[in-house]
C-alpha cells in the first residue's frame, strides 16, 4: 500500500538522502524508482533492506509514477519536471529551476505549508541556506515582523555535491602527505581555506547563492518588503551549514521573548548556554533534521534587533528532509495528484 515514487538524481548527495529519509520517516511507498544519468545505470542503492537498481532517466521514466523527488540540477529539472507533471506525477523539485516562478509554490513546511494549496504539479524545495534561516526566523516574523536581515553563511562542501565532499577529503590527505593538490570542483583550495564564492558572480557583485537568500526569503514569507543582505562563504566542513544572522524587526522583541518563541517553534532546537560552551555546531547538527539556534543576543546597533547563529544539516533539512516533509503534507491534504 502506498504511492509509486521516483527519485531523480538517486546517486547524488541529496538523492541518496531522499531515499534514506523516505525510509526513515516511513513514507507510504508502494514502489520506488532510482533514476540518474546513463553513467549510473546498474548501480545499486539501498531501500528497506533491498538493493534498488539505478535506471537511466528518460522521457518514459514517469509513466505510472505518482510522486517524483528531483535533485539532479536545474537543467535536468527544466527538461524533465514538466514532462513528469504532464504524465500525472507530482514533482517536488530541489533545484533552482522553478523557485521564483510565481505560480510554483516554494515551501518550507514549518513556515508556509498553505502555499501547497492549488499547486500546479510542480513544487519547489528552497535552497538549503534559505530553508534553515526561515525556519528559525518564522517565529520572529510572526511576533515582530522582519524589516531587514544581514546574514553571513558558512556552508559545507556537501552543498556543492558528492564530488566536492571527495575533493575536500582528497585535498586534506594530499596536504598532510605532501602530495600535489587535487583540484577539480572549486577555483581554489578548499582544505584549510574559506571561499566567499557560492554560485556565479552577478554584475551587482553578489553571487547567485546570495540572491537566492534574498528572493526566496521574500517569497516564502510572502513579504516583498523584507530587506536581505547576504554574504555566502564555502568552508571546509563536510555536512552542516552555519549562519550568522542579524535581524531587525518593526516591533520590539526582547531576547527572552525571542528565546521563548524559538523554544516552542516547530523544527527548532535552541542550544544556547555560552557559559557551558554550548552553541550549535555543524558537527552536532549533521545527521539531524532540526534547525539549531544559539548565540541569541540583542543587536545594540539598531533599535529593534537580534543576532543569532543558525545551524542545520544542509543535505537533510536543507534538502532531502524538507522535500519529504512537503510530500507528507501532500499526502495528508489529498494534494498528491496533478490538477
Ligand atoms: P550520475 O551519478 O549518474 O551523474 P550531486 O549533486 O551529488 O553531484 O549529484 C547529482 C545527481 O544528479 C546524480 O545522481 C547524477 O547522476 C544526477 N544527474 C546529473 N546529470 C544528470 C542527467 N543528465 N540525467 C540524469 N541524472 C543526472
Ligand atoms: C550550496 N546552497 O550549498 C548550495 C547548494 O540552489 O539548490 C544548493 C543550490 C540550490 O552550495
Amino acid at each position: 500500500q502506498g504511492y509509486r515514487v521516483a527519485v531523480v538524481g538517486a546517486t547524488g548527495a541529496v538523492g541518496t538522502m531522499m531515499i534514506k529519509v523516505l525510509e526513515e520517516r516511513n513514507f507510504p511507498v508502494a514502489s520506488i524508482k532510482a533514476l540518474a544519468s546513463s553513467r549510473s545505470v546498474g548501480k545499486k542503492v539501498p531501500f528497506r533492506g533491498k538493493m534498488i537498481t539505478v535506471e537511466e532517466l528518460t522521457e518514459r521514466s514517469f509513466d505510472g509514477v505518482q510522486l517524483a523527488l528531483f535533485s539532479a540540477g536545474a537543467t535536468v529539472s527544466r527538461r524533465f519536471a514538466p514532462m513528469a507533471a504532464r504524465a500525472g506525477c507530482v514533482v517536488v523539485d530541489n533545484s533552482s529551476a522553478f523557485r521564483m516562478e510565481p505560480h510554483i509554490p516554494l515551501v518550507v513546511p514549518e513556515v508556509n505549508p498553505n502555499a501547497l494549496q492549488g499547486h500546479p504539479g510542480i513544487i519547489a524545495n528552497p535552497n538549503c541556506s534559505t530553508i534553515q534561516m526561515v525556519v528559525a526566523l518564522k517565529p520572529i516574523q510572526d511576533a515582530a515582523r522582519i524589516k531587514r536581515i544581514v546574514v553571513t553563511t558558512f556552508q559545507a562542501v556537501s552543498g556543492t555535491g558528492q564530488k566536492a565532499v571527495f575533493e575536500l577529503e582528497a585535498q586534506v590527505q594530499a596536504l598532510l602527505q605532501g602530495r600535489p593538490l587535487p583540484r577539480a570542483v572549486y577555483p581554489h583550495q578548499i582544505a584549510f581555506n574559506c571561499l566567499p564564492h557560492i554560485g556565479a558572480f552577478l554584475p551587482t557583485g553578489y553571487t547567485e547563492e546570495e540572491m537566492k537568500m534574498v528572493n526566496e526569503t521574500r517569497k516564502i514569507f510572502e513579504d516583498a518588503s523584507i530587506q536581505v543582505c547576504a554574504t555566502t562563504v564555502r568552508v571546509p566542513v563536510y555536512y552542516g551549514h552555519s549562519e550568522s544572522v542579524a535581524v531587525e524587526t518593526h516591533q520590539p522583541l526582547s531576547v527572552q521573548e525571542a528565546r521563548d518563541l524559538l523554544k516552542k517553534a516547530s523544527g527548532v532546537v535552541v542550544v544556547d548556554d555560552p557559559a557551558q560552551n554550548e552553541y550549535p555546531m555543524p558537527l552536532n547538527a549533521a545527521g539531524r533534521d532540526e534547525t539549531f539556534v544559539g548565540r541569541l543576543r540583542k543587536d545594540f546597533s539598531v533599535e529593534n534587533g537580534l543576532v543569532m547563529w543558525i545551524v542545520a544539516d544542509n543535505i537533510r533539512k536543507g534538502a532531502a528532509t524538507n522535500a519529504v516533509q512537503i510530500a507528507e503534507i501532500l499526502v495528508k491534504q489529498g494534494l498528491l495528484r496533478v490538477p
